[in-house]
């Protein structure tokens, strides 16, 4: 299905008073509110094509209705939201899971929805029918050099979907690591790691980056080979210009100063992006700033401070995508939700006085960098977001509308109550 915008303006012709009300009054307390707009409507957020099925936990799965079940389809669930937010303009895929037959006619398809492919991302944390070796002891790490070229190769061919696809980025996240002492050589796996990455490197396209997604545990749970920012750094290090650290928010031991990591991470040149998400105890994945909306704020202001001193295009510098997937919500609300989070603590980070902020902190004047920080954090800029995406052709309320029009229900029409997405 696809929502017409005229069904989009009607809706928004009923919100329209009251939204311009709030707006109204919130542009007399921004120094420019129109390049603020400017800045909003540009940003666009990935969406991961394994968050469009009901996500599930190793207790069980309580599959939702009308899911996606081939690739078209959940390029046809972006489009929706793309065309409810116009902000979720890209569609990362995870390669076996969503194997394009045909890379023109899935382009063209996603192009009919303004959409375009964000990173590709790799499995080797499962074994896929009729794989020839297992990958219950580790990928890329393994102590035998079949297993791992079997994995870099693997690499290679979600590369090649990808230029298929015009991707830009490959994304590696790895389940490998160990679940108990003396299991692993730390030193071994991590060479092994690096040498078969250095691998795959070896056939990205000039203009292409890798990403090196790192996480603190699980599946493993005694260590994990690429556990943390320090370790995925020194590997993009090692591998060259081309690589870089992905910060999935959720991959961190508790109360990590991710801020921070960004912070420096930026400085060192070395950030590929994030994976938003949220979370109370470890990687549980729940919507963006449904948690911590003050520490996605945070990380904004960093990125924001980090971004423009380095001269980096806030829309185009780095991969901006969600990284999310539930047992409750529908997962097309969801991602809307998401969104919002996201671009709301986008917006307040630009709203930072930098000039002020920056005098706070050389006079050690902490009260007022808190002021700072925290008048903008409590300031409501729904209404800026909101006007941003009614400049763009979007619904003024998406979470609405998307309920509003009945999405869910005629896509349950359309694909029945049994289709079920493949993913995490
Ligand atoms: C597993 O933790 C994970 O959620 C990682 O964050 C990856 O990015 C994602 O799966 C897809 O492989
Ligand atoms: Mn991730
Ligand atoms: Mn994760």
């Amino acid at each position: 299905m696809r929502i017409e915008q005229q069904v989009i303006d009607q809706h928004n012709q009923k919100l329209e008073a009251k939204h311009r009300r709030a707006f109204n009054y919130i542009s007399e307390e921004v120094s420019d509110v129109e390049a603020l707009l400017e800045k909003v409507q540009q940003f666009q957020i990935a969406i991961p094509s394994w968050a469009l099925g009901t996500g599930g936990t190793r207790f069980g799965r309580f599959t939702g209705k009308g899911e996606p079940s081939s690739l078209e389809q959940k390029i046809e669930d972006v489009g929706l939201l793309h065309a409810l937010n116009k902000s979720s303009g890209a569609i990362s895929l995870h390669i076996p899971w969503d194997i394009p037959k045909d890379a023109d006619k899935i382009k063209d398809l996603a192009a009919s929805y303004d959409l375009v492919f964000d990173a590709v991302n790799s499995n080797t944390f499962q074994d896929q029918p009729g794989q020839e070796y297992s990958y219950k002891f580790g990928s890329l790490q393994h102590v035998d050099p079949t297993v791992r070229k079997q994995a870099v190769d693997h690499n290679i061919e979600v590369i090649k979907h990808g230029i298929a696809l015009d991707s830009k980025a490959l994304t590696v996240w790895l389940a490998d690591g160990s679940s108990f002492p003396g299991q692993l050589n730390f030193r071994e796996a991590f060479q092994n790691t690096l040498e078969s990455l250095k691998e795959i490197y070896k056939h990205l396209p000039e203009d292409w980056k890798m990403f090196v997604e790192y996480k603190a545990f699980e599946p493993n749970f005694y260590s994990t080979t690429i556990a943390d920012w320090g370790q995925s750094l020194l590997l993009a290090n090692k591998l060259g210009d081309k690589a870089y650290t992905l910060v999935d928010l959720g991959h961190h031991l508790p109360n990590a100063n991710i801020e921070q990591i960004v912070s420096l991470l930026l400085m060192e040149g070395k950030l590929a992006g994030f994976h938003f998400n949220d979370s109370k105890y470890a990687d549980d994945d729940l919507t963006a700033g449904s948690i911590k909306p003050y520490q996605l704020f945070l990380i904004f202001n960093e990125l924001v401070d980090g971004m423009d001193a380095a001269g980096i295009d806030h829309a185009t510098g780095l991969g901006w995508m969600i990284d999310a997937s539930h047992n409750l919500k529908d997962p097309l609300v969801d991602l809307l939700q998401s969104v919002e989070a996201i671009k709301i603590a986008y917006t307040q980070a630009l709203m930072v006085d930098r000039k002020a902020l920056r005098a706070a902190q050389q006079a050690n004047d902490v009260v007022k960098a808190q002021e700072i920080l925290q008048g903008v954090f409590r300031t409501d800029v729904r209404s800026i977001v909101a006007e941003a995406r009614l400049r763009s052709g979007g619904a003024l309320n998406p979470v609405g509308l998307f309920e509003e029009a009945a999405v869910r229900t005629k896509l349950i029409e359309e694909r029945g109550s049994n289709s079920v997405a493949t993913g995490l």
